[in-house]
């Protein structure tokens, strides 16, 4: 398992290359050109920056999340095939600086969704939050509307060039089915995997966030069965998931050990996380430990020992613990401690896998 650490940027984010690096096991960073619209060719030279960047810190710059697919690809309007080539392009380039996994989703117009971001808990710590209530019951039209009139009623994460868009895309979706969906994400794949292939990167969709579909936009990338259809549409090494434990927890019927058992040589990367999830549907992102949510993360980091993972790995969000400011869910103090909690598990899994072994040649 090789440990990473998302990072947003210089002058984008609260942690610093430096605290990275004193994270224990810690070796790269995972990176993004958050500035740059999705479907635009990434510059050599803003790579390289970041590169050097990372370079002198000790770090790498092996796993990219995200390279954002255009929303014309996920409608399969004519318009996508010039943004893919752009992807195709973008590939090439990250492939010529060493990179290794492209981490990105497929879902229409909006990435995770919650309803709370700053949700405070009994300890006094706070955390992001579900409340599946209020999502199920919003008409998004209804919702833009009100939005409009009152930005501070925008939902978080919701980026304001999409905000913008919203109307017009929602409006864009109203006949796009799930199957269509899939459609379009096939043609994506038969184009950009050969690329990712010749290139040495390994192509790993994320789960959608919540996984299923919200304000009545289609949502594939949820369970299980969806997860092996995906694979089987181009059914190739290079065509890969990033298997996030907290995304696919938040529905209770979603075994996330058992995934990882059965897809474990298509999962370059893995997101672990944890989450409690409540019997109406809400959930809330906890610390990693699996007793304090509904994950059995022990159970999962297992299964990814048994498989011989050697696949990167990143504690993705955590809660904002001891008066912490940092963009929601990506602080430093509860990932370093989520870190912390799955080395433990993973060096006494290998402890234990040694002593077996020594046991048997005596
Ligand atoms: C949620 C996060 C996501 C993820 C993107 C990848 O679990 O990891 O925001 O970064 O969906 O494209
Ligand atoms: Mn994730």
């Amino acid at each position: 398992m090789r440990m990473v650490f998302r990072w947003f940027g210089e002058g984008n984010d609260t942690v610093t290359l430096e605290q990275i690096k004193q994270i224990p096991g810690v070796e790269g960073i995972v990176w993004a050109l958050h500035d740059l619209p999705a479907g635009e060719e990434w510059p050599m030279e803003r790579i390289l920056e970041v590169k050097e960047l990372a370079d002198r810190h000790g770090l790498n710059i092996d796993v990219v999340e995200s390279v954002n697919v255009h929303e014309e690809i996920k409608l399969g309007r004519p318009g996508r095939d010039k943004y893919i080539e752009n992807y195709k392009r973008t590939i090439e380039k990250l492939g010529k600086v060493g990179v290794k996994v492209i981490c990105y989703n497929f879902m229409p117009v909006f990435d995770w969704i919650r309803t709370d971001l700053f949700k405070e808990l009994e300890d006094g710590s706070t955390a992001m939050f579900y409340e599946h209530a209020k999502i199920a019951n919003m008409n998004p039209a209804e919702l833009v509307r009100r939005m409009n009139e009152n930005p501070e009623l925008t939902l978080p994460g919701w980026e304001p060039e999409r905000l913008q868009y919203l109307s017009t895309m929602l409006e864009a979706y109203k006949d796009v089915t799930e199957e269509q969906l899939w459609d379009n994400l096939k043609y994506f794949l038969e184009q950009v995997i050969p690329v990712a292939e010749a290139n040495g990167i390994k192509m790993a969709i994320h789960p959608d966030d919540p996984p299923w579909s919200v304000f009545g936009l289609p949502r594939i990338i949820t369970n299980q069965e969806n997860i092996r259809r995906f694979l089987n549409l181009v059914d190739h090494p290079n065509n890969c998931i990033t298997l996030c434990s907290g995304s696919l927890g938040a529905n209770p019927e979603n075994d996330v050990a058992a995934m990882v058992r059965e897809f474990a040589n298509r999962i370059p990367f893995a997101h672990i996380r944890n989450v409690r999830v409540y019997e109406n549907g809400d959930f809330i992102e906890t610390s990693h430990r699996a007793q304090d949510g509904s994950v059995d993360i022990c159970d999962v980091v297992k299964a990814f020992h048994e498989n011989g993972f050697t696949g990167y790995c990143r504690p993705d969000h955590g809660r904002h613990i001891w008066g912490e400011v940092s963009r929601p869910g990506y602080g430093l103090y509860d990932r370093a401690l989520g870190i912390m909690y799955l080395w433990g598990i993973w060096d006494s899994l290998e402890r234990g896998k040694r002593r077996n072994g020594n046991d048997r040649d005596q």
